[in-house]
């Protein structure tokens, strides 16, 4: 690929920002105020689109229900429309309310389980409202002690949810089903890894698919073989893009293990063209800043992803395929390296000189009235 059409493909390069990235989040411990909160999805809404003012690289804003939710969805949608945004995702909420203390989707209390089911259909009445195609799915059900649930049992019922949910679904809708190895449940997670999510999305049907959250792999898992895997199969459906130390961090996407971020998009590379509109996966930052100015943390996330996306199409896989044909190891890994290790950063300032974007986002942002007024405005 050369360099003009590099550049292109990053000009056309979107993700979608999550709602709650905007708003106050914090630990198990305390939420800090941070100045310049959005407090309510109309302010979301404001931050995305000035993030995408100052980026030109937001497709859409994913919403959190009942965080995000309104009375009138088609004004939402216009609201966002006219803002040059769309609404993205539909997230519903299964770990907050008091009735799923002892799980929602696979509430052994029926009255529960159908409680559970029905926030979900009403989730996809809003996905119709919005013209949203894409339910994403995170259930934290499990247990925290040994002999809480029956695994069967449990399991059993979660499918059964999901199926009814399926059934529910439009035809251009698509359920995504997010796994995570632990949290909130500390002994058994139903949904605990990929192989999880890929038999029930198989036993689903063609219209449910995984998603792969970065914060949600024990230490020392291979994402990029994950994703690899699930590409060729057709059954990785989106992406929560974020950076983990410990568990399930939330810190900025490409801040902690670069190397591993530009390796999961070498196999998104092969099996997606990530700057299509429509590019058959959904492309989500799931942050929530704790310690950074929010709009500013959205802005260098995206930073980070269009500096790998860029390193990772340097890839010559020509080049690659023969040495891993000749068993030439070290060539093969230095072929990664010599993309990774490129200095892109003139590259993705040339893109912005060329659409008229500021060269450089957050230094623009942190000196613009624009972003100032609404710190103040929005007070502590
Ligand atoms: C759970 O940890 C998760 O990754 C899910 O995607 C939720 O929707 C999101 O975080 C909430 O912040
Ligand atoms: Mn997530």
């Amino acid at each position: 690929m050369n360099l003009e059409q590099i550049k292109e493909k990053v000009k056309n390069f979107k993700v979608e920002v999550p709602s709650w990235g905007f708003a106050r989040s914090g630990t198990r411990f305390h939420s800090f105020h941070i100045p310049g909160e959005a407090r309510n999805v109309y302010e979301k809404i404001d931050d995305a689109a000035l993030v995408n003012k100052v980026t030109d690289a937001v497709s859409a804003v994913a919403i959190h229900i009942p965080w995000d939710k309104v009375d009138d969805y088609k004004a939402l949608k216009e609201y966002a429309e006219n803002k040059g945004l769309k609404i993205g995702a539909v997230n519903p909420n299964y770990f907050e309310d008091e009735d799923y203390l002892y799980g929602s989707l696979s509430n052994s209390n029926i009255k529960i389980r159908e409680k559970a089911i029905d926030q979900t259909f009403e989730c996809i009445e809003i996905m119709r409202q919005v013209n949203s195609k894409v339910l994403s799915m995170w259930i934290p059900d499990g247990s925290n002690y040994p002999g809480q649930i029956d695994f069967k049992r449990s399991f059993e019922l979660l499918e059964d949810s999901l199926r009814q949910i399926t059934k529910e679904l439009d035809d251009d809708m698509t359920m995504l089903l997010e796994y995570k190895f632990f949290e909130p449940a500390f002994y058994s997670t139903l949904l605990c890894d990929w192989g999880t999510s890929y038999m029930l999305s198989k036993e689903l049907g063609e219209k449910v698919k995984v998603l792969v959250d970065l914060g949600h792999h024990p230490q020392g898992t291979n994402i990029e073989y994950i994703v690899s895997l699930m590409s060729f199969k057709r059954k990785l459906g989106g992406f929560h893009f974020n950076s983990r130390k410990y568990a399930d961090d939330d810190l900025t996407v490409g801040s902690l293990n670069p190397y591993e971020l530009f390796l999961i998009f070498v196999e998104l590379n092969k099996n997606f063209d990530l700057s299509l509109e429509n590019k058959e996966i959904s492309l989500v930052l799931d942050q929530s800043h704790n310690v950074k100015p929010k709009i500013p943390a959205v802005i260098q996330s995206i930073n980070n992803l269009q500096i790998t996306y860029i390193k990772s199409l340097l890839v010559d896989f020509g080049k690659l395929n023969k040495a891993q044909e000749e068993h030439d190891v070290i060539k093969a890994e230095e072929i990664l390296k010599s993309a990774y290790e490129t200095d892109v950063r003139e590259i993705l300032r040339e893109v912005r000189k060329e659409k008229g974007l500021p060269e450089d986002p957050i230094k623009h942002i942190k000196e613009s009235d624009e972003y100032w007024k609404i710190v103040k405005e929005r007070g502590k």
